[in-house]
């Protein structure tokens, strides 16, 4: 008989145009050799005769929690991640769920819009990703927009911006935060992320990729983050390794229009 593969779930949206969301999450596991399984929030249409806006479309609520039911009662999970959980309701179900089951390692991206959404943030959603669903969370994994306003800090421009931010989530309850600065951070010749566990503070750095597309970058390097996990590995290994693997897709980066371009999620292992 073959052996059983580690396992992973995602609670997150549908990219219609299947670079970020859990379309990037499933291709992330996949390259990872973790069996991805999926719970769909909402799904994300870009629409191309309006500048490609992102339009949402919420998925119901009971819908969420038969699909989180067939994994999680029916079959079971060596990891989990959550991404675009669109409404307070929501959250609340994710987290009164992984309470019940106790899932082994949780890597919350708390995603609040992606570039383009036509819907605005609502404050009650990062309110309740951070005083409820983060807790739980064996890594939290803001972009600087979203280390901001989780923090309270407001807009970051600098490293020194995210260690703060990530000190902060720390102190309200996260366990490892990875604040993701990526290219967004001005100034630099680096891509930098900052790694924080409580105690020790890590920069993450790789040479910025000039030109690249990005589209999903943060959906895959917590996906990847996840796969580590759901496969044993401990936190900080398993982040320095999903950043490498986001790195080698980001350089094979390629447009798919005029407006988006994804990461190329097997560029690992391409000669
Ligand atoms: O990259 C953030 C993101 C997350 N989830 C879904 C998305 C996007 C951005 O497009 O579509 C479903």
């Amino acid at each position: 008989m073959n052996p059983t593969p580690f396992k992973a779930l995602t609670i997150a949206g549908s990219d219609a145009s299947g670079g970020a969301g859990l379309q990037a999450d499933i291709k992330t596991f996949q390259e990872h050799g973790v069996y991805g399984m999926v719970a769909i929030t909402c799904i994300v249409a870009q629409n191309p005769t309006a500048d490609w806006r992102h339009d949402v479309y919420p998925i119901e609520i009971d819908t969420v929690k038969a699909q989180l039911a067939t994994v999680l009662d029916g079959i079971g999970v060596h990891a989990a991640k959550t991404g675009m959980l669109a409404t307070r309701e929501l959250i609340q179900l994710v987290v009164e769920t992984i309470k019940k089951h106790n899932v082994p390692n949780l890597v919350v991206d708390p995603v609040m819009a992606c570039k383009g959404t036509s819907t605005p943030l609502n404050p009650e959603v990062a309110d309740a990703l951070r005083d409820e669903l983060m807790p739980l969370s064996t890594v939290i994994t803001p972009n600087l927009y979203e280390a901001g306003i989780m923090s309270g800090i407001g807009p970051i421009s600098t490293v020194e911006g995210m260690e703060e931010a990530a000190r902060l989530l720390c102190k309200a309850g996260a366990r490892n935060v990875i604040v993701k600065g990526g290219s967004k951070l001005p100034g630099t010749t680096k891509a930098i992320d900052v790694m924080y566990d409580g105690h020790v503070m890590t920069r993450l750095e790789s040479d910025l990729v000039p030109n690249a597309y990005t589209h999903g970058a943060g959906c895959t390097i917590s996906a990847a983050i996840t796969a580590n996990l759901a496969k044993g590995m401990p936190v900080g290994v398993a982040i320095q390794e999903a950043k490498i693997f986001e790195t080698a897709a980001i350089r094979a980066s390629f447009p798919l229009n005029q407006w988006v371009g994804p990461l190329r999620h097997d560029a690992w292992r391409l000669k």
